[in-house]
């Protein structure tokens, strides 16, 4: 059976960063599921469905490997999926319910985190965040429009430039925000009173993994002691690092840095572009979720409590 061309739309948007953020890749993974079962013009055997429902959720998993979200939020459907039984009727329904159930829960989850975070913002504070994050800019306009926020510093973040999003984002909400290259950060640190970034992935140990450059700028701001928020919806947890699993780090295109032409003429030298890096819990005052706010060492509870029914799966070799 051919996959529907807006689900391939929707991985090659996720793989090009077209969309990007952990939160809206996981929607669009849900949504790329819902829209491959809507689509299902298979027989009326329901294991055909099953197995085209599967090759859509390997195709949409294999787009970008580091937000944890992503698979979480395909797991999340494919369990609802194998927990029903059915003819295909039935079975495009639970994956359609469970679909729509996550997308609703995700943007619920952001909203709250705005509303939990806000409380933790100073006033007259003067905040720094790093990269484009949905999560922790719900923090910062929550807190902004209840008079707490006096400006914000926003990072560039090179090489793909997020910060122009944050910068977009937060203004249109009437947020007064500053750009600053990502080498600012440590030299502007001393004005600052509180970073807020987000989250692609939480490990079981409280470690954070986010865009390149939340490390130094943790690193900075445990020098000048200013405190350090994560927000974060319970779906950035992973449940595989409960076991010991490491969290992939992406490395994307060179020519996200250099262009092309520059690449042949300096044949003899390598760029390198991570995209991601873990700040240890150590550098994180609290992760702010929907649920609450957690130290970070406090992340293994949120883990077995949202994912407690996926660990034997996980310990037997996956799901
Ligand atoms: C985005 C990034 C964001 C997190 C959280 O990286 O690191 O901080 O994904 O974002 P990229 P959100 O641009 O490479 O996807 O809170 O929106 O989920």
């Amino acid at each position: 059976m051919e996959i529907p061309s807006k689900v391939l739309e929707i991985a090659e948007g996720i793989k090009t960063m077209r969309i990007r953020g952990a939160g809206k890749i996981a929607r669009a993974a849900a949504e790329a599921l819902k829209i491959a079962a809507e689509n299902y013009k298979g027989s009326n055997d329901p294991e055909e469905f099953r197995k085209y429902m599967s090759r859509i959720a390997n195709l949409v998993i294999s787009t970008r490997p580091t937000a944890v979200s992503l698979p979480n939020a395909v797991i999340y459907v494919m369990y609802n999926l194998s927990r029903a039984s059915g003819n295909v009727e039935e079975l495009r329904e639970a994956v359609v319910n469970a679909a729509e159930k996550f997308i609703e829960e995700s943007l619920n989850a952001i909203k709250k985190i705005g509303e939990i975070g806000a409380r933790r913002i100073k006033d007259n504070a003067v905040v720094l965040t790093h990269c484009h994050s949905t999560a922790a800019a719900s923090v910062i306009i929550t807190a902004y429009k209840m008079g707490k926020i006096v400006k914000v510093y926003s990072t560039e973040t090179r090489p793909f430039y997020q910060g122009r999003i944050t910068y977009k984002h937060l203004s249109e909400h009437g947020v007064p925000v500053i750009q600053i290259p990502d080498s600012a950060v440590r030299y502007i640190m001393n004005e600052v009173d509180q970073v807020v970034v987000g989250a692609d992935t939480i490990a079981s140990n409280g470690a954070v993994v986010n865009k390149i450059g939340t490390s130094q700028v943790a690193l900075a701001a445990h020098e000048a002691r200013v405190r350090v928020f994560v927000a974060a919806e319970t779906y950035k947890f992973s449940p595989a690092t409960l076991i010991g699993e490491l969290v992939p780090i992406e490395y994307r295109s060179p020519t996200e840095i250099v262009p092309q032409e520059w690449i042949d003429k300096h044949r003899n030298v390598e760029v390198l572009n991570p995209a991601f890096d873990v700040t240890p819990p150590e550098y994180i005052d609290a992760i702010i979720t929907e649920q609450g706010v957690i130290p970070p060492q406090s992340a293994i509870l949120v883990l077995l409590e949202r994912f407690g029914w996926a660990l034997e799966k996980i310990k037997q070799g996956g799901l």
